[in-house]
């Protein structure tokens, strides 16, 4: 007879309590979801990719750029996407563990929509209030990200706070296409919940959970790879298509910048 043990049983009660605290929120954590040596490699990855001058340039819509708190030059920041040229944090976006989560929160399979690794340096200045739903055509609205800390998250390197229970309320800005921060009194000040976490640990939080950052004012990195998925009934496999959009419309705001010549590679 096939007996399901007691260990399986505390974690399906958890996960159960987990996800009914999600639609609550907006947001879970699930603590040391990968283990050391894993998150190790995707250190040890993510390192590598920094050497990588080919890639890094101001001219790449792959690359992502950040003001520094003190005011001197712009930071590099984020590789959207990095599955792409990263073999470890593309197993980490397919790995079980995670699809799983997002199979018992949405209730349907989950697919992979973006993936981005943000390395958030000593000096950057992180990200004004804002949720991650953009009105474009083929945004899912069942978008979720998960945060994987590759780094120790603290305030004191800026890790990302949100604010729980505001979900609910849908879009909170202008569904006209465009990125929009929120004014800060769209929150309640007293309701922001830092994600402070430990090499390894997961967040998920959906599209309308407001969140932000603060700069990261200490002297050690801040990595996470965000990786956001879509349930397969809002949309099915969407990424390709996100990647043809956003690219359309970042190329756009680079030549309103003046800078007319930028592509993805
Ligand atoms: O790096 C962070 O803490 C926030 C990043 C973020 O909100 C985003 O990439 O949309």
């Amino acid at each position: 007879m096939h007996r399901v043990s007691e260990a399986t049983i505390c974690r399906e009660r958890v996960m159960a309590e987990k996800i009914a605290a999600y639609h609550d929120t907006g947001y879970l954590i699930l603590p040391r979801l990968f283990t050391g040596d894993e998150i190790g490699a995707v250190a040890a990855e993510a390192e590598a990719l920094l050497a990588r001058r080919d890639l890094i340039d101001t001219q790449n819509l792959r690359c992502r750029w950040q003001p520094s708190e003190s005011g001197g030059p712009c930071l590099f920041e984020t590789f959207d996407p990095v599955i792409d040229i990263a073999p470890c944090c593309a197993r980490v976006a397919a790995d079980r563990r995670i699809l799983d989560a997002l199979g018992s929160l949405y209730g349907d399979e989950a697919c992979l929509f973006k993936d981005k690794l943000i390395f958030k340096p000593p000096g950057a200045k992180g990200y004004g209030l804002h949720q991650d739903y953009i009105a474009w055509k083929n945004f899912p609205r069942s978008f979720v990200t998960v945060l994987v800390a590759i780094d120790g998250a603290d305030r004191r390197n800026g890790c990302t706070e949100v604010f729980a229970g505001y979900h609910p309320q849908g879009c909170l800005s202008a569904e006209d296409g465009q990125y929009h921060e929120l004014p800060a009194d769209a929150v309640d000040e007293t309701r922001a919940t830092p994600l402070e976490l430990s090499p390894g640990d997961v967040a998920v939080f959906g599209c309308f959970t407001p969140h932000r950052s603060a700069p990261n004012r200490s002297n050690r990195w801040r990595r996470q790879l965000y990786l956001s998925y879509n349930a397969r009934g809002d949309g099915g496999d969407l990424r390709a298509t996100h990647y043809r959009e956003f690219h359309d419309w970042l190329r756009v705001k680079y030549a309103d910048h003046g800078k007319a010549n930028a592509r993805f590679w």
